[in-house]
């Protein structure tokens, strides 16, 4: 016997195990939360903080082991990026007490609890900003951006002749980073969440936008700088794993790679993303793989998380067309690449949603009606495939979109090649194959997905030898693998032909070596 099988044989993962309560240093899968659209406790139509913390046990079972919530400070508006009081909940969602007491029980299930944080800009209904408008001569006055004409994202004043910079809307005013004691006070506020508020860090919104410089609003000097300067301060009073940060830089790889080394700890993947959806969307493997090597080899998988969607855009059932079996694939190669994988609510079930953005946030569908979510109106209805894409549906059909999710979370969260290892991408010779390896010292997990409508052939084995575990010199390599996605895990010598639209996921089980004799 060789000792990779051995060593192979040992490191079979415990899949099915109970999720472990010690954090670990780097968040495994995060799921994002609404927490307006997540389940309502009292029966007002708005989904809140006990509601949430009452649906711990869901969310842990789908095996995250991190949440992000969208904006929970104070705001006017229904999704919370204009926030009036950084440092009080949204009396919507409950109090401080309440966001206190849903940590420690999130804590209690193993999750980590980050938290939206909005730098580039507050409401204008902000105590700030409205002393900023009313008084020339406020303290506040220079924390925003003034001028005598007007121009593009210049808004006028309600109050005199003069116009102020908001770059997404007159209701959100942009924070002026060039004085100093703007920056001073976002840190006070990161410590009164890190510290009074137990979170374990933050999703910081529209980072790239952060200091204008003239008429250049993204990505300028300034904004690396104050990134720098935030992140730092954050590690220095809350070193990881207690804290983790990840901005939203919404733009190409070359760009997002410039936030590094230094400045935030992680960033979206949105090119990754972008070209995952695009392979399921056309079964073409197209640049999936080598955007994924573009950040592999410029940093390691903790600081960057690919995703499927977020809040912003269009969710995978609808921009796939109402196709289940491309939404599993999708999955599957999210949950099984490198990076700290985002999952956006109701993802996992399927639910539809299109622009414009309140139907892209519509109520969790916990089961055939709105009473799943709550027992009063809720305050925006639900996606009408409630009646068919529901938790309660899907929770006891094995071969469920859930179940998928919930196999593939507690997979990643067990075996350490998934989580950990590097990829390997594999050259199918087949434009709708994608094949990769997750590669973990003497362990390996192999991903087939067949994106096309045909049966397609398995890479040759001879395909797969370079990535393999490398065995010993002069020896000639087979190899067995266990299906991770079969019930059972049965075991096979040889890869299948690959069905259509469907993965496949295999970990290594033995590795068999014969002295290689002459003929
Ligand atoms: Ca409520
Ligand atoms: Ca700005």
């Amino acid at each position: 016997m060789h000792p990779l099988v051995l060593l192979a044989l040992l490191q079979v993962g415990t899949v099915g195990a109970q999720h472990a309560a010690p954090l670990r240093q780097h968040p495994t899968t995060c799921y994002e939360v609404f927490v307006r659209s997540f389940y309502d406790s009292n029966g007002d139509g708005i989904g809140d903080l006990r509601g949430l913390t009452q649906k711990l046990d869901y969310i842990s079972g789908l095996g995250a082991d991190c949440v992000w919530l969208m904006p929970v400070a104070e705001s006017p508006s229904y999704h919370g990026y204009d926030v009036t009081d950084y440092n009080r909940i949204e009396p919507d969602y409950g109090t401080n007490d309440d966001f206190k007491a849903f940590v420690a029980a999130a804590h209690q299930h193993g999750i980590r609890v980050l938290v939206d944080l909005v730098l580039n800009h507050t409401s204008s209904q902000h105590p700030w900003f409205q002393e900023a408008l009313q008084d020339t001569a406020s303290p506040h006055r220079s924390w925003y951006r003034w001028s005598k004409t007007p121009g593009n994202n210049w808004h006028k004043s309600p109050v005199r002749d003069e116009y102020y910079f908001g770059l997404f809307w007159s209701g959100m005013p942009d924070l002026n980073y060039e004085n100093p004691a703007v920056l001073e006070e976002m840190k006070r506020v990161a410590r009164f969440w890190l510290d009074s508020m137990q979170v374990d860090g933050f999703r910081l919104d529209a980072v790239r936008h952060l200091v204008e410089v003239g008429n250049e609003f993204s990505n300028t000097p300034a904004t690396h700088q104050v990134l720098r300067d935030f992140g730092q301060y954050v590690r220095s009073i809350a070193p990881p794993p207690r804290s983790y940060t990840i901005g939203e830089v919404w733009d190409n790889t070359d760009v997002i790679l410039t936030y590094y080394p230094d400045q935030l700890d992680a960033y979206f993947a949105f090119p990754i993303s972008e070209a995952l959806m695009e392979a399921v969307r056309t079964r073409k493997v197209g640049g999936l793989l080598p955007t994924v090597e573009q950040f592999a080899r410029a940093e390691p998988a903790w600081r960057w998380a690919p995703f499927q969607r977020n809040h912003d855009q269009t969710r995978t059932m609808t921009a796939l067309g109402n196709d289940t079996a491309g939404a599993k694939l999708a999955a599957t190669i999210l949950l099984t690449l490198p990076g700290v994988p985002f999952v956006y609510y109701g993802e996992e079930i399927g639910m539809t949603g299109d622009k414009p953005d309140e139907r892209l946030r519509t109520p969790m569908q916990w089961s055939a009606s709105s009473r799943g979510f709550t027992s009063g109106k809720p305050w925006e209805s639900l996606q009408s495939d409630t009646l068919t894409a529901n938790v309660a549906a899907e929770d006891g059909r094995p071969g469920s979109l859930l179940n998928l999710y919930r196999k593939l979370t507690h997979l990643r969260a067990t075996n350490g090649a998934l989580r950990e290892g590097r990829l390997e991408p594999i050259e199918s010779g087949n434009e709708s194959v994608l094949a990769y390896m997750r590669v973990q010292d003497s362990s390996a997990v192999l991903v087939l997905v067949n994106l096309g409508g045909t049966a397609a052939s398995a890479p040759a084995p001879s395909s797969l030898v370079g990535s393999l575990p490398a065995p010993a010199v002069g020896v000639q390599l087979q190899v067995g693998w266990r299906d991770l996605l079969a019930r059972g895990n049965p075991r096979r010598r040889s890869l299948p032909v690959l069905a259509p639209r469907r993965a496949y996921v295999y970990e290594l089980s033995e590795v068999v070596t014969t002295k290689r004799t002459n003929r």
